[in-house]
């Protein structure tokens, strides 16, 4: 019997389930899955039977109760330290981009709806000019990482995909899907993030969900 549940949306649009499913995996959790589909007409009551927020990510592992992608990163570092970097000043970092992307770049999520299923179509609308400050402040937060922490590996803290590297994952993909331009820093290590094993699993069972599940609100953008 697994060790607890871990309440997902959709694969193909909710991208802080991705976070938290990255951290668990990166964690080693044996949970099992329980998928909520998006954008249905039960999704809102579904959801509040399952999750004390009544959002997802929601795992429960042993008797421990965790929602929010930032508080299930936290968690899964305390089972697998690595998740952070080691050295203080690193982790300070690590914490303060995470953190950034949990409660910022609200206009870049807005515009830019993950949708896993339109990769390479490059946005046919100018990007605005909260977006574009948004994707300035990315590149040049990956960059910075990249440059002080990262010498040893593609990661922005350098060989372990870490918790930092899973907030910022479902922003790799947004970038690619819309075909934004990144500065070279920027887009090796966005090009390393969607090489990573998990990512590619996680858009494997993106691709083979149900086409019910296809939501007009997600796809609507140009
Ligand atoms: N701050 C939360 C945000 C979670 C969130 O907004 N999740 C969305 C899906 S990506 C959700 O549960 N939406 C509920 C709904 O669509 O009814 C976190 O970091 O986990």
């Amino acid at each position: 019997m697994a060790d607890g549940r871990l309440v997902i949306g959709t694969r193909r649009y909710s991208s802080w389930s991705l976070r938290g499913w990255l951290c668990v995996q990166l964690a080693g959790l044996d949970v099992v899955e329980e998928i909520v589909p998006l954008a249905q007409e039960d999704t809102t009551t579904r959801i509040a039977t399952l999750s004390p927020s009544g959002k997802v990510p929601y795992l429960e592992h042993w008797r421990v109760q965790v929602w929010d992608s930032l508080a299930i990163a936290e968690y899964c570092a305390e089972i697998e330290p690595s998740l952070w970097p080691s050295d203080p000043v690193a982790r300070g970092f690590a914490r303060s981009v995470s953190a950034e992307m949990h409660s910022g770049f609200q206009a870049l999520r807005q515009s830019m709806p993950m949708n896993l299923g339109r990769e390479n179509r490059p946005l046919a609308s100018v990007v605005s000019e909260s977006v574009a400050r948004d994707i300035a402040r990315i590149d040049a937060l990956w960059t910075e990482a990249r440059d002080r922490f990262g010498a040893h590996g593609p990661y922005l803290f350098g060989a372990t995909f870490g918790n930092a590297d899973a907030m910022f994952a479902p922003v790799v993909s947004r970038f690619l899907s819309y075909g934004i331009v990144l500065s070279p820093k920027a887009r090796r290590y966005a090009e390393a993030v969607r090489a990573h094993p998990l990512l590619a699993e996680w858009y494997r069972d993106a691709a083979t969900e149900p086409k019910a599940w296809i939501a007009a609100r997600y796809e609507s953008v140009d």
